[in-house]
């Protein structure tokens, strides 16, 4: 133990200068800005009706959004749940809550699972959201650059913190142009490409993978655009190296986030104003304004480069903590301010982060959180299943996949058909078991905890059951 509290730290920042952040004011103040340069422009576009709406327009329908909020005795301190798929409303009814001081909820499919159990509600301030925003967009040098004359595809799904913050958010502050697309469909994301000369398109891997694949697409109807951003799920050199060259004009890159850190940990530097070489793969740089560490999970020593940890971040744009959890909260941010990720990875030479592995539980696929304990109980209220495990098989479009271990009861015939419809009608379509291996026993540690390791390794190996 003193002999850890005595090494040094090795805390990685950004090769961008801190900036100062306004993160003193309201979300919409801030987001806003700039009204006075950008009134006029197009803010939201409704890619599927064509409606576009200014800037000026944006603030003022915000605004009634809040009053309408507010007649239904909305006020500060209280909850609005946006149950919405991506919509110009959808961003109404966000900044509305934001100027009434409420929180904004968002549901169907979710908002966080955590590491462990159930989904958490996480706190995002207005200053967490603010000092995320400028760390990506402010700054005489903005480590992602969006311009006035930009036009971002915003195909995201908005009620996930990576297109909530930037996308929309950093959008906003930048002046850009934003065309909400409901839902993906490869012939509709070429056309609007097309129509509203899309520059830039952020995206998750399954995105990647299927526009690398498509002999629908070819280069000259993506040619307007300039950036193509991947995150919340790993994207490996070779996806990143067969993408561009289907995309030759513009620059491929990665964001990390996660949703309690604000979210964005790191940025590609390539996507800056004066940009950076960077290596594919890679997930970029720590964002300016934070500290980065790398740390031993099993010493909590702090690491050098080239050596793999977890990956810790502190900074203002963290979150607050858990709502109505200060267990969990306290198991994240430690007592220093440091948020522990549960990602593996490492720093290298060029102070750019590469991920390599996941000490938490949770499954991602296509970018969405999927926790396995959810799984777990749902499967046990069957009567004829008598314990499960579920942890995540590789899968080459997905990602991952939840998979499920199960015990039967004496003499039950229950088929993994019947146990992928019971999972299927009672969750959304990302949380679905894609296999299920019955087992004779659920590996656990003595204190009840399934060692999902080894499960995994069982899943490797090809021997599952
Ligand atoms: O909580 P969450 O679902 O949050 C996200 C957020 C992703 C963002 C946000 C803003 C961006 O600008 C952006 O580019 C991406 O995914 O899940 C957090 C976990 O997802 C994994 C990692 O395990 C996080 O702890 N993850 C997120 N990004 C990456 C990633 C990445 N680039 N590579 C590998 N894993």
């Amino acid at each position: 133990e003193e002999s850890v509290a005595a090494a040094p730290e090795v805390v990685f920042r950004s090769r961008l200068p801190d900036i100062e952040i306004p993160n003193e004011q309201t979300l919409q103040s801030y987001c806003f800005a700039k009204m006075s340069e950008v009134g006029s422009r197009p803010c939201i576009i409704d890619g599927q009706t064509g409606a576009s709406y200014t800037y000026a327009e944006v603030e003022s329908l915000s605004r009634k959004a809040a009053a309408g909020l507010r007649r239904m005795g909305v006020g500060k301190g209280d909850v609005v749940m946006n149950l919405l798929r991506n919509c110009p409303e959808f961003a109404f009814s966000f900044l509305g809550a934001a100027r009434l001081g409420a929180a904004t909820t968002t549901a169907n499919p979710f908002y966080s699972s955590g590491t462990t159990g159930l989904p958490k509600g996480v706190m995002l301030t207005h200053r967490s959201l603010i000092t995320s925003v400028a760390q990506q967009v402010d700054g005489e040098n903005p480590n992602l650059y969006f311009s006035k004359e930009d036009v971002l595809l915003c195909l995201l799904p908005l009620f996930h913190i990576y297109s909530l913050n930037s996308v929309l958010l950093a959008g906003l502050r930048a002046g850009s142009a934003m065309v909400i697309m409901r839902k993906f469909d490869i012939g509709a994301l070429v056309e609007l490409v097309r129509a509203h000369g899309i520059t830039i398109a952020p995206f998750v891997p399954p995105i990647v993978v299927e526009i690398a694949k498509s002999p629908q697409v070819t280069a000259g109807d993506l040619a307007s655009i300039r950036m193509v951003m991947s995150g919340a799920a790993p994207m490996g050199k070779e996806l990143q190296d067969a993408f561009m060259a289907k995309i030759p004009n513009a620059v491929l890159g990665q964001g990390y986030g996660m949703t309690e850190a604000g979210p964005v940990l790191a940025m590609c530097l390539a996507f800056a104003k004066e940009p950076f070489k960077v290596k594919s793969g890679s997930c970029g740089t720590v964002v300016r304004n934070a500290a980065l560490k790398i740390v031993d999970p099993d010493t909590g020593a702090s690491l050098g480069r080239n050596q793999p940890g977890e990956i810790c971040i502190r900074g203002e744009q963290i979150m607050k903590g858990y709502l109505n959890d200060p267990e969990s909260t306290k198991n994240t941010i430690d007592k220093d301010g440091w948020l522990h990720t549960g990602d593996i990875g490492l720093v290298d030479d060029d102070d750019e982060i590469f991920i390599v592995d996941r000490l938490k539980e949770i499954i991602k696929y296509k970018g969405f959180q999927v926790a396995p304990a959810e799984l777990e109980a749902l499967l046990i209220t069957h009567p004829e299943i008598k314990d499960a495990a579920v942890v995540s098989l590789k899968d080459d479009l997905a990602g991952e996949v939840p998979v499920a271990f199960v015990m039967r009861i004496e003499g039950s015939e229950i088929t993994e058909d019947d146990i992928k419809k019971f999972v299927a009608k009672e969750v959304v379509f990302y949380k679905r078991i894609h296999k299920v291996f019955f087992t004779d026993s659920i590996p656990k540690n003595p204190s009840g905890k399934i060692l999902r390791k080894d499960l995994r390794a069982r899943l490797a190996a090809g021997i599952p059951s």
